[in-house]
């Protein structure tokens, strides 16, 4: 009896370690290390909420496009003197400063209560999913473990994220090789349901989409006219509009809907629908809240195990903004 209980024990810590070994990231990584780490990251999110809207957009994107390079590892986050950091390359010139600074809070709450334990792109895991709650959306569990990277160089970010003119073809090929499903892409674009974007991302849609029809015909052509007025040819490059016209601020499956009656901001966006192969979800999306909310969890703990490294790679960086703290 003795034995087989022992043996029984023997066995799940060796399937621990072996999980561990094989990059598993785990729910309750910091139980004993830093308990109380989730509340410290959400109250420091939901204080920086309290100041600006934007942490919530800005905190979401910031943790997508960490993710797709080189993995959820931080890297995105750090400052390079030379300007050639990760976040210096041009595909990085939209995120808003507000993501950055809303992870450098949360970091230090935790280190005052933690030192050196939590790693930074944990508390991005973590930040991620607090302002979706604070915007409405699915609440989810956050699985962690996963170690700062030890690299960040803009060289990397060219062609690893998705480009707004991108075909159904081109976006299920660069969500594949982070091994999110089509499912998946169509889930986590619904994080346009909150947030912002310039007008140059879009313009060509308005202005010059073909030599027979300058707008898009996809475009709802009073949503094209919205567009117009909001951003005229040659407008100052800083202005921005709300991706979701309906309701901007709140994470819900509007964004799917607004598809449907082609008020998809980007190409990227509305092929979603036009494209017969991903029609059908979006049309379930935008039936079903609790089908998107659904799918949107899953797709984002799937995000968050993309390239992870964990046990002895990478480090804990203290400063999150500098590799070698
Ligand atoms: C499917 C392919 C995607 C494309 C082509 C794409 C492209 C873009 C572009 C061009 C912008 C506007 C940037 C600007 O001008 O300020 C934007 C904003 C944003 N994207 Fe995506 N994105 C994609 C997927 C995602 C995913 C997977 C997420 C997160 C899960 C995400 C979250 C956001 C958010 C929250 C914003 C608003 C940022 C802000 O207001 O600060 N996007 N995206
Ligand atoms: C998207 O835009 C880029 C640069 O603006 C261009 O090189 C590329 O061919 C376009 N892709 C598609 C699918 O239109
Ligand atoms: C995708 O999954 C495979 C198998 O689990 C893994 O080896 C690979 O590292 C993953 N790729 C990324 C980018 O996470
Ligand atoms: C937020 C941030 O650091 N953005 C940078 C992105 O890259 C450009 C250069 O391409 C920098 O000027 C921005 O400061």
């Amino acid at each position: 009896m003795e034995a087989t209980r022992g043996l029984l024990l023997l066995m799940v810590i060796i399937i621990m370690i072996t999980r561990r070994g094989d990059a598993q990231l785990i729910e309750n990584f910091y139980s004993s290390s830093c308990p109380n780490v989730e509340a410290i990251v959400k109250q420091a999110v939901s204080t920086k909420f309290s100041q600006t809207f934007t942490t919530i957009p800005a905190t979401l994107r910031l943790f997508f496009h960490d993710c797709f390079i080189t993995g959820c590892d931080a890297s995105i986050m750090v400052s390079s003197p030379n300007g050639d950091a990760e976040k210096d390359a041009p595909d990085n010139l939209s995120l808003a400063g507000d993501g950055f600074d809303t992870i450098v809070k949360a970091k230090q709450a935790v280190e005052a209560q933690c030192p050196n334990v939590v790693s930074c792109a944990d508390i991005m895991a973590i930040a991620a999913r607090d302002v979706v709650v604070l915007a409405g959306g699915p609440s989810f569990s956050v699985e962690l473990g996963r170690r700062d990277g030890l690299i960040s160089q803009s060289s990397l970010v060219a062609g690893n994220l998705p480009e707004p003119n991108f075909t159904l073809s081109q976006l299920n090929t660069i969500f594949a090789k982070n091994n999110l499903s089509q499912i998946d892409m169509i889930a986590l674009s619904g994080a346009h349901t909150v947030g912002f974007s310039h007008c140059n991302r879009f313009a060509n849609r308005l202005y010059s989409f073909s030599p027979s029809s300058p707008v898009d015909p996809s475009l709802d052509p009073n949503y094209a006219k919205q567009l117009m007025n909001a951003c005229p040819q040659n407008v100052d490059p800083s202005i921005a509009v709300n991706m979701d016209p309906i309701t901007p601020q709140i994470f819900d499956n509007v964004y799917y809907q607004n598809l449907v009656g082609g008020k998809g901001l980007f190409t990227s966006d509305e092929v979603l629908f036009t494209d017969p192969a991903s029609k059908p979800t979006v049309t379930d999306f935008a039936n079903s809240p609790g089908d998107f909310n659904g799918a949107f969890v899953t797709a984002m703990r799937k995000l968050g195990r993309v390239g992870v490294k964990t046990s002895n790679q990478g480090r804990i960086r203290t400063d999150c903004t500098n590799l070698n703290s």
